[in-house]
């Protein structure tokens, strides 16, 4: 398969000002008639070219007519990529296209397929042209008129984009729906729903004072799961209101929920598809965790209305205009709403560890890349959530105000437009008269930019100088990178935990943000009283790796007195990595462990104090993961990992056993659940101090975590105690997690954590266990998240996956390569382990490349071919 270029791109030939869509929807096949009001693109300025429009394999053409011409055989042809060429059209003209598809044999899950009896798309990114021929790409931006014409009886409810208009019934009985979207869009945005679904209404008032219909649809047995996403979205158009000054513009918005559905959710206009994972939420089957995310996504989904409908990308090299500027919005969102501190620590963690593994490993692209083969393998997390961060840093650059002035003349320059990042960019320098041409690398130069920094002081003059230099590594195709922006938020610490005083350029202050732009640079504050601790990247103010030489006395000093919250949190972590790292270097010896550990009184005072953020304490609590462990690790050597974290965990817990037994009963409280703040921050710190107090090995602890599983009336809680269970390979577990099954078999979502712990588990059955779970009946080899979850538990299950006998890559390897034949979105998400053969120690290294090769040697997809091939490359 050969690789698309950002460089090539080229305006469209032709334009589509009107589309009018007619689906005859049938169980065995379904028919629609495309009619486009096309004509050729003045910009082109190519007056001979054919008409080149996307299909797919799986779309049966029927017959093309221009204008009221049928056009005979030799006049088009399909060509090897699927496309209909036609090779002479008028300037003008309406052309009529008819094809069949079979949605119930579509298990890619792109286009029109079916999903628990109900007809969904997914069009993004280029799933358009599974339904019919089009010009599938997003910068021809066309007005929709769709009719769905359904047996009514079995699928009550057709939907599709914009406002319902007509009605009827067609001579052979059918129902005959027309829907019809005015604001122009691309073909990704298209969604049609055909199911026998129930739905909840409600309505908001926009700022200008138009009621708009809300309605959310689901399978009749899930409807009492939608209430929470109804407040999520009404939340959410007030916030955008509120804070962006933007209004919902058709008099209905819709959401509805499907099972089969190999993305979170997606933001058709107006009718938003949600996988039900990402939207249905009961207290009893769903977690805290889970109920904040549905929110965050709700939000996503409905912000994209501006960032991505009304204004979206002219090619997919700029997805991450639509998606790093959106995420950016729906974590703003979480943050106002909640508490800024804990949800900027759940990103940054998030970040950090799977996209800085991303940036640094065979994959690594630039948030625009430069080229694709499969674009579908371009949502990454570099795409959404370094963009945001890069987005996140023109907002630290230019102020809450400055900002809003900046995506204020974005969105009315360029409302109906398909624009690129450089658009974005431009529209942010001219609202505040600055230059961001030298920022703009980030837009180019993929990888983690690594920051030093060093310090002096000198007592006599009191000055205090930061010397700062950067670097940013190597990436496949980037040998040399040049000097980023980079906003450095920072303060001063004095010995005794307070907060300097200090002056920089004329100003006195106590923060600032120092913005890098050179490889290397120093910066002198004067008047500071004595030697300062510096608390730098406050609130992790640019996606950089930042290292200052602290001792463990200054880590600590930090945590427990710097001014920002997120760094407080980040000091705790550190000394937790340097410690690790130490025991990580020991088992790699076969040393025995018996470190001390500093983290022992700086937690025994926390959970002292019973006037701090639960939440906050929670996470300081919760030692580095082996995900992010492995991420920083020169090799990764996931057993000695695992056994170094054991090991440091179970010496807290044995140290402050009775504080973490003290601390759970005094949180342990009953009260009818609610997802709210405080809530959530006591169950956290609760669940984490069980945690703990389990790994002290007291059998009080182990009979709590079981009276707590088996009396919870709420899924945080009942979830909590059976991972603490599986985790900690606890002997209840088996019998707990059996339980947990008869209990929820009847609730698919709660199946699939049920199938990842089951997966999770260290087990002598090895990889039985794992072709068990798969034979089991709950699982579905067609649903996406059955897929995700077994495979999510396999992956993290050290002993079973990085097995030294290469077994478990090899299962691995196997799974993707059948259903690649099936899915090749899935297929390919599922590489991301085996990607990382390079960084693993050289024992497991090599079984891992094997496992990829083996996988390269067959017919594979483009989008799994193009995850292995760079890796092996
Ligand atoms: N646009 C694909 C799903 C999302 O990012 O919202
Ligand atoms: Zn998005």
């Amino acid at each position: 398969p050969a690789a698309i270029y950002l460089k090539d791109y080229r305006v469209p030939d032709f334009l589509i000002d009107r589309t009018e869509l007619v689906f005859d929807l049938d169980d065995s096949v379904t028919v629609v008639t495309s009619k486009l009001h096309m004509r050729r693109n003045p910009s082109a300025g190519r007056i001979t070219t054919p008409l080149v429009l996307d299909g797919g394999e799986d779309v049966k053409l029927i017959g093309v007519a221009i204008d009221n011409y049928t056009l005979p055989a030799e006049e088009y042809h399909i060509n090897a990529e699927h496309q209909l060429v036609i090779t002479a059209t008028p300037d003008q003209f309406l052309l009529t296209v008819e094809t069949v598809i079979e949605p119930q044999n579509n298990t890619r899950l792109e286009g029109l397929y079916r999903s628990s009896g109900m007809f969904c798309t997914q069009c993004e990114a280029e799933g358009f042209r599974h339904i019919t021929y089009y010009l599938d790409r997003p910068d021809v931006m066309s007005i929709f008129t769709t009719t769905l014409i359904a047996d009514g009886e079995k699928y009550p409810t057709l939907l599709s984009n914009g406002n319902e208009v007509e009605r009827g019934v067609s001579d052979e009985g059918k129902t005959i729906v027309t829907w019809h979207d005015p604001h122009p869009k691309p073909a990704y945005l298209f969604a049609l729903v055909a199911g026998n679904l129930q739905h909840i209404s409600d309505t908001f008032t926009t700022s200008s004072g138009r009621d708009v219909t809300l309605k959310i649809f689901t399978e009749p047995h899930n409807i009492d799961k939608v209430d929470y996403a109804m407040g999520a979205l009404k939340r959410s158009m007030k916030w955008d209101e509120d804070v962006y000054g933007r209004e919902y513009d058709l008099d209905i918005f819709m959401i509805v929920a499907v099972d089969d559905f190999n993305m979170g959710a997606m933001e058709n206009k107006g009718l938003n598809i949600f996988n039900s994972s990402c939207l249905l939420a009961r207290p009893d089957t769903t977690t805290d965790d889970a109920y904040l995310r549905i929110e965050a996504i709700v939000a996503h989904e409905y912000f994209h209305n501006w960032s991505g409908n009304r204004v979206t990308c002219r090619d997919w090299f700029q997805l991450s205009l639509k998606e790093g500027f959106t995420v950016f919005r729906d974590q703003s969102f979480s943050e106002d709403l909640h508490s800024e501190t804990v949800k900027r620590v759940e990103d940054v963690s998030f970040l950090r560890t799977a996209q800085f593994a991303e940036d640094a490993g065979p994959m690594a692209h630039p948030i625009r890349p430069a080229s694709y083969i499969e674009i579908s393998n371009f949502y990454t997390l570099t795409v959404y959530e370094k963009g945001s961060e890069v987005v996140r840093m023109i907002h630290t650059l230019l102020g809450a105000e400055g900002f809003r002035k900046g995506s204020d003349l974005y969105f009315s320059r360029h409302d109906g437009q398909a624009v690129t990042c450089d658009d974005f960019v431009k529209a942010m320098e001219d609202a505040n008269g600055v230059d961001l041409t030298q920022f703009k690398r980030w837009y180019s130069q993929a990888g983690t930019p690594r920051v030093q920094v060093t310090d002096e002081y000198d007592e006599q003059a009191q000055t205090y100088t930061l010397n700062f230099s950067q670097m940013t590594p190597a990436t496949p195709g980037q040998p040399t990178k040049l000097p980023v922006v980079i906003p450095v938020k920072m303060g001063l610490i004095g010995q005794d935990g307070s907060s300097l005083r200090f002056n920089l350029a004329g100003e006195t202050t106590t923060e600032t943000v120092i913005t890098l732009t050179q490889g290397e640079e120093s910066v002198v504050f004067e008047q500071v009283a004595e030697r300062p601790v510096p608390s730098l990247l406050r609130g992790f103010s640019a996606p950089v790796k930042l290292s200052y030489d602290y001792t463990t006395e200054q880590l600590a000093l930090l945590l427990a007195h710097d001014s920002d919250g997120f760094n407080r949190w980040n000091s705790g972590q550190q000394i937790a990595v340097n410690e690790l790292q130490a025991l990580i270097a020991q088992v790699q010896s076969g040393e025995s462990l018996n470190q001390e550990s500093a983290l022992v009184s700086g937690f025994s005072q926390l959970l002292a104090d019973e006037q701090l953020d639960s939440a906050m304490v929670a996470l300081i609590l919760t030692l580095p993961s082996v995900a992010y462990l492995s991420e920083l690790a020169e090799q990764i050597d996931p057993q000695a990992i695992k056994t170094a974290r054991d090991h440091l965990k179970g010496q807290i817990a044995k140290a402050l056993s009775e504080s973490f037994a003290s601390t759970y009963e005094r949180l342990n409280v009953q009260e009818a659940y609610q997802p709210n703040e405080a809530q959530i921050a006591r169950r956290a710190l609760k669940n984490v101090a069980l945690s703990y107090w389990v790994a002290s090995g007291d059998e009080q602890a182990q009979q709590a975590l079981v009276n707590q599983f088996r009396n919870a009336d709420n899924m945080t809680d009942q979830y909590a105690a059976l991972a603490t269970a599986v985790d900690q390979d606890l002997e209840v577990a088996d019998e707990l997690l059996a339980s947990f099954y008869e209990q929820w078999q009847q609730e698919s979502l709660v199946v699939n954590k049920w199938l990842t712990l089951s997966a999770s588990q260290t087990s002598a059955e090895g990889l039985g266990r794992i072709e068990r779970l798969m034979q089991h009946p709950s699982f579905d080899l067609k649903n996406p998240n059955k897929l995700r979850a077994v495979f999510a538990g396999l992956t993290q299950n050290v002993t079973l996956f990085h097995d030294a006998s290469g077994a478990g890559y090899r299962f691995l390897a196997d799974q993707i390569a059948v259903l690649d034949k099936r899915n090749p979105q899935i297929a390919s998400r599922l590489c991301t382990p085996l990607t990382r053969w390079r960084k693993m120690v050289p024992s497991l290294s090599d079984p891992m490349k094997s496992a990829l090769q083996q996988l390269a040697a067959g017919d594979l997809s483009k989008d799994v071919y193009e995850v292995v091939s760079k890796s092996l490359a």
